[in-house]
């Protein structure tokens, strides 16, 4: 089946007792046993839930793996993972990825005695130099967060199976509609399902899929044991976001780029970055392994963060918030905002800069949206001082 079937029926069979088109949320915490050790496939909502398993196992169609994990966040879909290593163990990161993603390493697993080492990931070479006698996994992003660079997925699984490693790819921005990592070889695909999966900003969630058996085996064990999962009426959110996510992603993608082309030549602008334009250093790559660019947009405004907080103060429909991959449109300022949480001089060295914006580009009529930022434009000194 299709990827828009799949998106609305895998995992979602009609409730066998009622015939509710819907997956019931099942708003239990436990389940009646017959007789002792004697069950329905339920015994407790942390170990498994059947709102969950329709969310896990629609999740697992959509990536192309064998099994699906859900969890009450991406950032604890992301501990879960990194449960898979023990003291001792190092990862390679890709050097641009969520602010959320490099505390997480730097502030709680370093204190474990895991190594990290960040590579610009987009040099293969970088990777391959960094790894050492204690490497167990690579974590990858791309596109990255928030400067939209692209990681060739398949080059870097290559010498990962080669070397013995796992592959982690947070494929969040892209979605499994524009870009499925374990068809080029990845080991482990991870969501924060709380962006373009759930898409209508209403829920926080995150997900695993793998089908590689041994780490799934892990995975799930860490689930039940760690705890970090969703509830069912959160899994009914996202499952219920899913089912629209081909054409909200083609919609998204399309005004992306009515987006990106309008504010390209702005004089107020700097720079404007999308892998979906010719002149990305990495648009080739993005144009092999993705089906669609998406609709996350970074640029960096002229004269820093006074004329980005001039512009982003302005702005009416696309709102100053945390966050991307809903109906709405979005803004935020990467420093003090996502990325916040890196330091000042390793966040400007990897080009994040006081003047960058990132636009989660919504579905709303572009008319409205071009408009938006025509009159927010209008508000920068540098435009009103060039007139
Ligand atoms: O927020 P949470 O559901 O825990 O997901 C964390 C996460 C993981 N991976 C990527 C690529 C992400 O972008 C995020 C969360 N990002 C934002 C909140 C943001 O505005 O970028």
């Amino acid at each position: 089946m299709k990827f828009a079937t799949r998106a609305i029926h895998a995992g979602q069979e009609p409730d066998p007792t009622t015939g509710a088109i819907n997956v019931p949320i099942y708003q239990t915490s436990t389940y009646v046993q017959e007789e002792i050790g004697k069950h329905k496939g339920y015994e407790y909502s942390r170990t498994g839930n059947p709102t969950r398993t329709a969310l896990e196992e629609c999740l697992a169609s959509l990536e192309g793996a064998k099994y699906g994990m859900c969890f009450g966040s991406g950032l604890g879909a992301t501990m879960n993972v990194m449960n898979l290593l023990s003291q001792g163990d190092h990862v390679i990161v890709g050097d641009d990825v969520y602010g959320g993603t490099y505390r997480i390493f730097d502030k709680v697993l370093a204190r474990y005695g895991i190594k990290f080492s960040w590579v610009d990931s987009r040099n293969i070479k970088n990777i391959e130099q960094a790894i050492t006698k204690d490497t167990k996994l690579i974590w990858l992003e791309t596109p990255t967060n928030p400067l939209l660079q692209i990681v060739d997925i398949k080059a870097i699984t290559d010498l990962a199976k080669a070397k013995g490693l796992l592959t982690v790819v947070d494929n969040t921005f892209a979605s499994p509609y524009l870009q499925t990592p374990l068809a080029l070889g990845a080991d482990i695909v991870l969501h924060s399902s709380t962006k373009y999966l759930g898409g209508h900003s209403d829920v926080v969630g995150g997900a695993v899929l793998t089908s590689h058996e041994e780490a799934y085996k892990t995975l799930k064990f860490h689930q039940n044991a760690v705890g970090s999962v969703p509830g069912p009426m959160d899994c009914y959110l996202v499952l219920r976001g899913v089912k629209t996510l081909a054409v909200r992603m083609e919609a998204h993608e399309k005004n992306a780029m009515a987006v990106v082309n309008y504010l390209r030549d702005k004089p107020a602008i700097e720079r404007v970055i999308y892998p979906g334009l010719a002149d990305h250093p990495e648009h080739e790559i993005a144009k092999k392994q993705m089906s669609g660019f998406g609709a996350m947009v970074t640029f960096v405004i002229k004269g820093g963060l006074s004329n980005a907080n001039a512009f982003a103060s302005s702005t009416k429909l696309f709102v100053l918030a945390e966050s991307l991959g809903g109906v709405e449109s979005l803004l935020c300022h990467p420093v003090s905002m996502t990325h916040g949480s890196i330091p000042k001089e390793i966040r400007e060295s990897r080009g994040i800069v006081d003047g960058m914006l990132r636009l989660s580009v919504g579905i709303e009529h572009i008319d409205d949206l071009l408009e938006d930022l025509e009159q927010a434009l209008a508000k920068v000194p540098v435009l009103t001082s060039a007139k």
